[in-house]
C-alpha cells in the first residue's frame, strides 16, 4: 500500500507543490512501521527472528530451505513475502511451518504484513522465526520488520561491486553471505573485491560464504545461527 501511494505522489510532485507533503507522507509510512517493528519485536521475544533479503534469485530460499531441512530439531517457522505465486512457500512449506504473504504489487514487507502473518502462526511453540523479504535492494532496507538478525545475501554472479552501488542495504545487515560460492569459478568472481566492497560500506557485518548446493560454508552459517539461538 505504501509503495503505490509514493509513486503516485512522485509523480504529482514533480509538477504542483506537493513535493513537501509526499516526503512527510514519506515519513509518516517509515514511522508508522518503526513503531509496529517495535511491537513485533516485543511480541516475538525469545524467538530468534531473521530478516532475509537480496536480490531475486540469489538464493534466499534454496539456502532456508536447506537450512531448515538441516536443523530439523529447531521448532522453526517462515514468513515468505512475494510480489505473486506461492512458488517459495511451497518450497519452504516442506521444512517448516510457513505462511506465505503475497504482497500484490507492494515490493517489501511492512512490519504490520508480518504482526498479521505471525496471527497464522503457533510463535509459542517456535524457537525460529524467518522472514524472507521480497527479493530487492532498495526499499525492503528501510522497513524495520521486527527482526534480531537481518540477513543480506550477494550471489557471486551479480558483480562484486553490488554493495557499493547498494550501500543502504548493505550497510543494515548483521551479517551478509556470499551465496553460490560453487559457481565462484565459471563465474569469473573476484572474491578479494567482493570481500572489501561489503568491508567499505559496513566493516562490522559477520560475512559468511556458501554454497547451498554442495553444502560448502554452512557449518559456519549454522555456528552464527546457533552462537544466537
Ligand atoms: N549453483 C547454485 N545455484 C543456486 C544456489 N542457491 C540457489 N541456486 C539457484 O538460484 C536460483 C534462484 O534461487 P532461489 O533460492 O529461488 O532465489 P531467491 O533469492 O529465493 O529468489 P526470489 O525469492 O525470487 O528473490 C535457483 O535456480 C536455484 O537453484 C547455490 O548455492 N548454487
Ligand atoms: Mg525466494
Ligand atoms: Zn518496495
Amino acid at each position: 500500500v505504501g509503495e503505490t501511494r509514493e509513486i503516485g505522489l512522485s509523480v504529482l510532485g514533480e509538477r504542483t507543490e506537493s513535493r513537501g507533503r509526499l516526503v512527510q507522507v514519506e515519513k509518516g509510512v517509515l514511522e508508522r512501521n518503526r513503531q509496529l517493528a517495535e511491537a513485533n519485536r516485543r511480541r516475538f521475544e525469545g524467538l530468534l527472528v531473521l530478516n532475509v533479503l537480496s536480490s531475486p534469485g540469489s538464493g534466499k530460499t534454496t539456502l532456508l530451505v536447506r537450512t531448515l531441512g538441516d536443523l530439523k530439531d529447531i521448532p522453526s517457522g517462515v514468513i515468505v513475502g512475494d510480489l505473486a505465486t506461492d512458488n517459495d512457500a511451497e518450497r519452504l512449506r516442506a521444512v517448516a511451518e510457513t505462511v506465505q504473504i503475497q504482497t500484490g504489487g507492494v515490493c517489501h514487507l511492512e512490519a504490520d504484513m508480518i504482526a498479521k502473518a505471525a496471527n497464522h502462526l503457533e510463535l509459542g511453540s517456535l524457537k525460529l522465526l524467518v522472514i524472507e523479504n521480497v527479493g530487492n535492494l532498495v526499499c525492503p532496507a528501510a522497513y524495520d520488520l521486527g527482526e534480531d538478525v537481518r540477513v543480506v545475501l550477494l550471489s557471486v554472479v551479480e558483480g562484486e561491486d553490488k554493495p557499493l552501488k547498494y550501500p543502504k542495504i548493505f550497510k543494515s545487515a548483521d551479517a551478509v553471505i556470499l551465496t553460490k560460492i560453487d559457481l565462484a569459478e565459471a563465474a569469473g568472481f573476484d572474491r578479494e573485491a567482493a570481500l572489501e566492497s561489503i568491508r567499505l560500506v559496513n566493516p562490522r557485518a559477520t560475512v559468511l560464504e556458501v554454497s547451498a548446493r554442495t553444502g560448502a560454508g554452512l557449518e559456519s552459517w549454522y555456528g552464527y545461527l546457533g552462537a544466537r539461538l
